[in-house]
């Protein structure tokens, strides 16, 4: 990951928290140590610099990402497990000038709503996936999800570590999309410890999708203290460790180059 490439904030960004953020629903209900914060942060400071609040649809999932129901003040909906992505597409279709983002945990995103996933952008419909990959099933207690890696922390499904030999390799969606998404769409996968490159991944992404230039996705490897059972210190260098097998990029399909 290049940190030389990532610009200089905003004077926005030095603001403690974004102008889209619901200060009446604070503090938010998350765990501590947890990632989804982090992300949601940057979300809002994106939404705020590209000026899109009063345009902005905000569809989460079931899971830790439904949590953030009432984080921002944006239109928000909430819909069944792994479904959020065909409601995404749907409020889109209805509304082609709003920022639609769908949000999802790996569970919701890579298991149960798979086939929407892929057909979503097979379509290349033109909204913005986030998947915050946090390496399990969190809110119903650290079950093993597509995304658990081997020599993990351990889940409650595969409490002697996740092998091959009995569960199959673990799941690259940002690069399984890669091959079939169409001709300028948007991938990337970025992470919570580097949270101004997230924004600016995210202010990417909703200009991608202003311009009408089709599907725009966004992996961001995150922090689960809860359910991994680690510590501080630990929680940072198993992020840093699992991005061996989740490597940090950003790409636009067509183009040669890594954009992050
Ligand atoms: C149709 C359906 N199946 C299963 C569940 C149970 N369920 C609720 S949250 C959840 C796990 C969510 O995990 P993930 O999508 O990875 O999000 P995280 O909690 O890790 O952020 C499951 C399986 C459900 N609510 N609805
Ligand atoms: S269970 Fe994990 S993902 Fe869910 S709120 Fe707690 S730390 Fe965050």
């Amino acid at each position: 990951m290049s940190t030389t490439k990532t610009k200089q904030p905003k004077t926005t960004d030095t603001a403690p928290f974004p102008k889209c953020y619901k200060t009446s629903s604070k503090p938010h209900n998350f765990c501590p140590g947890c990632g989804h914060p982090i992300v949601l942060n940057e979300l809002g400071f994106a939404i705020d610099n590209l000026k899109i609040q009063n345009s902005t649809a905000f569809l989460i999932d079931i899971g830790c990402s439904l949590l953030a129901w009432d984080y921002f003040d944006v239109d928000t909906s909430q819909t069944h497990h792994g479904r959020t992505i065909p409601v995404a597409t749907g409020f889109k279709r209805g509304k082609p000038d709003a920022s639609v983002i769908a949000y999802l945990g790996d569970g919701g995103g890579y298991a149960i709503g798979m086939q929407h996933l892929i057909h979503a952008t097979l379509r290349n419909d033109n909204i913005t996936v986030i998947i915050v990959n946090n390496l399990n099933y969190a809110m119903t207690g650290g079950q093993m999800a597509p995304t658990t890696l081997e020599k993990q922390p351990p889940t409650t499904t595969a409490p002697f570590d996740r092998t091959e030999e009995e569960y199959g390799q673990h799941l690259s969606a940002p690069e399984m999309l890669s091959t079939i998404a169409a001709e300028g769409a948007f991938i990337a996968r970025m992470s919570v410890d580097n949270p101004i490159q997230l924004r600016q991944t995210f202010e990417k992404a909703l200009t991608h999708q202003k311009e009408k230039k089709g599907f725009s996705f966004i992996e961001v490897l995150s922090y689960c203290p809860i359910n991994w059972k680690t510590n501080a210190k630990e929680t940072l260098s198993w992020l840093t460790k699992i991005k061996k097998d989740y490597p940090i990029f950003a790409k636009t399909i067509g183009k040669e180059t890594n954009e992050e």
